[in-house]
């Protein structure tokens, strides 16, 4: 049985989350859950690792109860903490668990203050108005669980992209090795980079009589079959993810992936560009009359209606046709251009590798820059760094960068934006850096303007750099905090401030409209990995994702810039 690491991550969340509910031990809690990050990012296949032999690698956070207990969902596909948990608490619990919005703790309060055990109580006391009365929710949380309840029931649990990847490459390798298969290809939202999709879109262009269809039924993987024809297939895998895929023939491939990429949006509007032209467009090609002119490549598809070929991140019909007619397109930044990354971690505080382990590994990933950015001494659980350790991680700092080639470190922090707007280290430490990058991890809830006016507090700090993650949305979990995004913007230009795109596959904030608007308003944007660990750098394909659905090119990207480059943006601390 095929378990992704994604599959033993999400059941070691779930036990942190049931253990939560239960008000277990905070550093039990803790500890599942930064296991279940671990392994939910680790680059290699855990269960192939698990089934080669007897030593796994040394996983951060991992040690060997947690190692157990992973070759266990290996071995049985679940494990005997989790069902015995299940056993004890109401069984509706792991479904209220789901609905986007509530977490362990809102979903103790609910069961606490209205004896909330099932979706169905939750729904009552939701349309009765109930729980807009119990502490801490309100009227919009109130109907934002039910709206996540109506989306919950149409069975639309949305997918955050770099798990999809799990299954998607998984799966596309099984495909790929069936006799005859020439091309397989995820298209859909997959493959316009989207931070969450709905479901898979899989093509392949095959031999006549190869068994594709017949060996995607047979794939273990595949739990219900929900339809199967000789050239479409639709199939739901144990994880809960639907995939759809379709057999194509060659010469209407191009024509196939630009109609199962979409957007649904950019077809219709390409489809009526091709009416103008009298041309028919569909997934079997571009035609006129009967006459097939086009469709064997994307790029044919878009010449027929007289456009350069637009980059699948681009296909949301927002702009990209019009621009694309002007010959205005962006060139759009990739992963190649990115030459530093200015947001990282160490065992110092809350990361699992040393800084010179971060800064090789950045180095072998071709990056030529890294900032050390730990977190400050409010952010307790995350071991944050005071003012004696900031200075006494400086020296260090300075000794590698003696020792190291090919590889600069700078000295940095994430620190904390009190409610206040205050910043959590005094000026004098602040000063000593080359970069200081700004976080909320507190008060999310504050009302619009005073979030707000914290934000533009924070960006008056004459040491200010970068604003983290600024929106503070965690994809299916947190919504992101009520903040004047285009006034923080516009105060970012003014104060030579820089907004963060970070590439945490359950972050990726800034998201695409907001990159779109930094972009707009000539604030640069710093895709940073916001790594814990060595594997970490591979969050970055994500953010450059994002980025790239945000109209970005390396112009508009500040990490994109060479190390001397940078220095001088760099100029509120670097260029004193
Ligand atoms: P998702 O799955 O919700 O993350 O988003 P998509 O974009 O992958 O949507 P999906 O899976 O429903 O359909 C895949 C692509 O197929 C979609 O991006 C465009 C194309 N498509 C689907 N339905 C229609 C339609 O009614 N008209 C046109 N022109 N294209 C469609
Ligand atoms: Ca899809
Ligand atoms: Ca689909």
């Amino acid at each position: 049985m095929p378990i992704h690491n994604a599959d033993i991550a999400a059941v070691f969340e779930e036990i942190a989350d049931l253990l939560e509910i239960r008000g277990d031990n905070p550093f039990r809690i803790r500890a599942y859950r930064n296991a279940a990050r671990t392994v939910g990012e680790f680059s290699r296949d855990l269960k192939t690792l698990v089934d080669q032999g007897p030593a796994l690698p040394k996983l951060p956070g991992v040690g060997a109860d947690l190692e157990g207990k992973i070759r266990e969902i290996c071995a049985s596909g679940t494990c005997g903490l989790l069902e015995r948990m299940h056993r004890e608490m109401p069984a509706a619990i792991t479904e209220l668990l789901k609905i986007p919005g509530l977490g362990p703790k809102r979903v103790r309060l609910l069961h606490d203050v209205l004896e909330v055990d099932s979706l169905e109580q939750l729904r009552r006391a939701a349309r009765s108005g109930k729980i807009r009365e119990v502490p801490g929710f309100g009227e919009k949380t109130e109907s934002q669980i039910l709206q996540a309840l109506e989306q919950h029931d149409r069975g639309g649990q949305r997918v955050k992209l770099a798990v999809a990847a799990q299954y998607a490459e998984a799966l596309v390798a099984h495909l790929k090795s069936v006799r005859g298969v020439a091309v397989v290809t995820v298209a859909g939202s997959f493959r316009r980079m989207r931070e969450t999709v709905g479901d898979l879109d899989i093509l392949v262009a095959a031999r006549a009589g190869s068994p594709v269809m017949e060996r995607l039924r047979g794939y273990d993987e595949v739990k219900e079959v929900l339809a199967s024809g000789e050239t479409r297939a639709s199939v739901v895998l144990r994880s809960g993810l639907h995939v759809d895929v379709r057999l194509v023939p060659r010469e209407s491939y191009g024509a196939a992936l630009h109609y199962f990429t979409g957007s649904k949006a950019h077809n219709i509007a390409i489809r009526r560009l091709g009416q103008g032209r009298g041309l028919k467009i569909n997934e079997y090609g571009v035609f006129r009359a009967e006459t097939r002119i086009a469709g064997e490549t994307e790029e044919s598809v878009f010449e027929a209606v007289g456009l350069p070929f637009i980059p699948p991140e681009l296909r949301e019909d927002r702009g990209e046709i019009e621009a694309a007619r002007r010959g205005e397109l962006p060139r759009l930044v990739t992963l190649e251009d990115l030459k530093g990354d200015l947001h990282l971690h160490t065992t110092a505080s809350d990361g699992h590798n040393s800084v010179k382990e971060m800064a090789l590994a950045a180095k072998a990933v071709g990056l030529t820059y890294v900032a050390i950015t730990e977190h400050s001494r409010r952010l307790t659980v995350a071991r944050g760094l005071d003012p004696g350790r900031v200075l006494k991680q400086i020296d260090e700092i300075d000794r590698l960068n003696g020792e190291l080639a090919g590889i600069t470190i700078l000295k940095g922090i994430e620190v904390d934006i009190l409610p206040d707007g205050s910043l959590d280290l005094p000026d004098s430490v602040l000063k000593r850096l080359d970069i200081v990058v700004g976080a909320v991890h507190s008060a999310f809830n504050l009302p619009r303007g005073k979030q707000t006016e914290r934000i533009l507090r924070a960006m008056e700090s004459r040491y200010f750099t970068v604003l983290a993650h600024p929106s503070g949305r965690l994809l299916g979990e947190r919504e992101a905090c009520d903040v004047d995004m285009l006034k923080i913007m516009r105060a970012a230009k003014r104060r030579g401030c820089f907004l963060e795109l970070n590439a945490q596959p359950d972050r990726l904030d800034l998201n695409d409209v907001h990159c779109q608007m930094a972009r707009d308003e000539g604030v640069l944007v710093a895709v940073n990995s916001d790594a814990h660990g060595t594997h970490d750098f591979a969050h970055l394909r994500y953010g450059i994702g994002q980025a790239r659905r945000g109209w970005l090119g390396p112009k508009d990207v500040l990490n994109a810039r060479g190390l001397r480059e940078l220095k001088p943006l760099l100029v509120r601390t670097m260029g004193r």
